[in-house]
């Protein structure tokens, strides 16, 4: 059998928001966002606790936010500033683990060294680098502690704020069985819905429905889901993780026509600049791709290089690639997605591409 992991999963709380508060104190307790005009078709990239509270969340237009909440601050992006404290937290892990893989600039997994700083305490590794966020960068950040990954991740959610929660391997089987199936990796509140019809509302309620059925209602991600719900996951925290693409999508709740795929676009791009952002933009991007999934759940997608010359693609570059994809298939469509293929970093010389640990 092979040995049992622990993995810590730290995630900043309102990474952008706290950042800002760090640099105007007088913002504190007030309805906070980071994101672009509401004026201007700006959305929210993140917001304050009590701004949430209004019900503004990341990914929202900032126009609907600031109807949500009037009183409601939006400062512009300052990239510069949370790369930088996104390289100090990733330098304060780097002193408990040397198995680090960081997902995006607050956010990050490490594998628990017995030889380590903390002699092997998933608890106490997680507890000093909450301590040391906290004391030499000015933020919060929260943590999990697991002896599984997607565990670990949904564990530094539980007690958001300045949380941090443990699920040791006696508990991983409760825990999982009682786990609502929202919280599970990769299912947004169409597959929740779709589980939900189902009569699946708890993962206990996924093992009962048994692996075949679920294939048959979800396909293979049926079976990733039917894994997480026994609380298996085989995967490591990955060092030499690469990334290769980014993408968003949006499932419709009504099932768009070819004129009005064109019109989906700018929203779906604004959300794919801010992941963009959140990696740390040090990547070339290559190719762009669009996927569209049909009322009969047919799919299919489509990429082209992007000129050499240009830094971002232009609107109507995944404009023309989503009329071209929709020939093949020509019908109603309930999903868009748009998409980045990447390469080697933008900077420097040719070299593998790894989320680097210093200079996100
Ligand atoms: P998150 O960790 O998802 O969010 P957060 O840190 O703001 O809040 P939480 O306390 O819930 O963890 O993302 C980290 C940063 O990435 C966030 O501060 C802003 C940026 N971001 C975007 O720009 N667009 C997005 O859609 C999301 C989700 C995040
Ligand atoms: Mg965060």
């Amino acid at each position: 059998m092979a040995a049992i992991q622990k993995i810590v999963h730290i995630d900043a709380d309102c990474f952008f928001a706290a950042l800002e508060i760090r640099q105007n104190p007088r913002l504190q307790g007030k309805p906070l966002a980071v994101g672009g005009d509401p004026e201007h078709r700006g959305v929210i990239s993140t917001c304050s606790y009590e701004a949430r509270r209004f019900g503004v969340h990341s990914a929202m237009a900032a126009k609907r936010a600031k109807q949500l909440c009037p009183g409601l601050i939006i400062l512009k992006p300052n990239m510069p500033l949370y790369r930088e404290a996104s390289a100090q937290i990733m330098s304060i892990l780097a002193e408990y683990s040397e198995s680090i893989e960081p997902l995006s600039l607050d956010e990050a997994y490490l594998q628990v060294q017995h030889d380590s700083l903390c002699r092997g305490s998933g608890t106490l590794t997680a507890q000093h680098i909450q301590r040391r966020v906290h004391r030499e960068v000015g933020i919060r950040v929260s943590a999990g502690v697991a002896p599984i990954k997607f565990l670990a991740k949904i564990a530094s959610d539980w007690n958001k704020p300045n949380g941090l929660f443990v699920v040791v391997p006696e508990q991983v089987e409760p825990f999982t069985a009682s786990l609502p199936v929202n919280r599970l990796p990769g299912v947004g509140p169409v597959t929740a819905g779709r589980l939900h019809r189902c009569g699946l509302y708890h993962c206990a309620d996924i093992r009962h429905f048994g692996l075949a059925r679920m294939v048959a209602h979800f396909g293979s991600f049926g079976t990733q889901m039917f894994e997480r719900a026994w609380g298996r996951d085989e995967r490591t925290v990955n060092v030499e993780r690469t990334r290769k693409s980014l993408s968003v999508e949006r499932t419709y709740s009504v099932d768009k026509q070819i004129h009005e795929l064109a019109a989906s676009v700018p929203a779906l791009m604004t959300d794919l600049q801010g992941r963009y952002h959140n990696i740390g933009d040090q990547y070339r991007i290559q190719k762009v791709f669009v996927k569209l999934k049909f009322d009969d759940f047919r799919q299919t997608t489509l990429e082209t290089a992007l000129p050499v010359s240009r830094a971002w693609p232009a609107i109507d570059s995944y404009q023309r690639l989503l009329v071209t994809a929709w020939h093949r298939i020509k019908r109603p469509v309930r999903l868009v997605g748009i998409g980045l293929r990447l390469g080697e970093e933008s900077h420097g010389a040719r070299q593998p591409i790894q989320l680097p640990l210093f200079s996100l």
